[in-house]
């Protein structure tokens, strides 16, 4: 019902060939996401994060002068004290990353991907 009325609103109101292409886009599917976890106090905030495949994480440090890093098996950010740091997730699973300087103090997260 909803597809139908697209479609006669694009044909009245576009070139052919133009609706043609968005206007599955309008209708199924959910657009890719970007999430925030904020290094503060030693720690991830949020620690635990669930996601929908394809969408991006972007960490922020917030933390004063105090260094940190964002350290997954196989890639990791840089260790630094300002910026950010961003990983787009693929693949469905848990993945599991921490500090290297401070897990000791139990700074470790995890993003799980739908
Ligand atoms: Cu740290």
């Amino acid at each position: 019902m909803s597809r139908r009325a697209v479609f006669s609103a694009c044909a009245a109101g576009l070139a052919v060939g133009v609706a043609a292409i968005p206007a599955g886009a309008f209708t199924t599917g959910h657009a890719a996401g970007t999430h925030t976890v904020t290094l503060h106090e030693h720690l991830f905030h949020p620690a635990t994060l669930n996601i929908n495949h394809g969408d991006r994480v972007r960490w922020l440090w917030r933390d004063g002068e105090t260094e940190h890093n964002v350290t997954f098996r196989g890639f990791h950010s840089r260790t630094q004290a300002v910026g950010s740091y961003t990983v787009r997730f693929t693949k469905r699973g848990t993945f599991r990353y921490f500090c290297t300087i401070h897990v000791s103090e139990g700074m470790k997260g995890k993003i799980v991907v739908h």
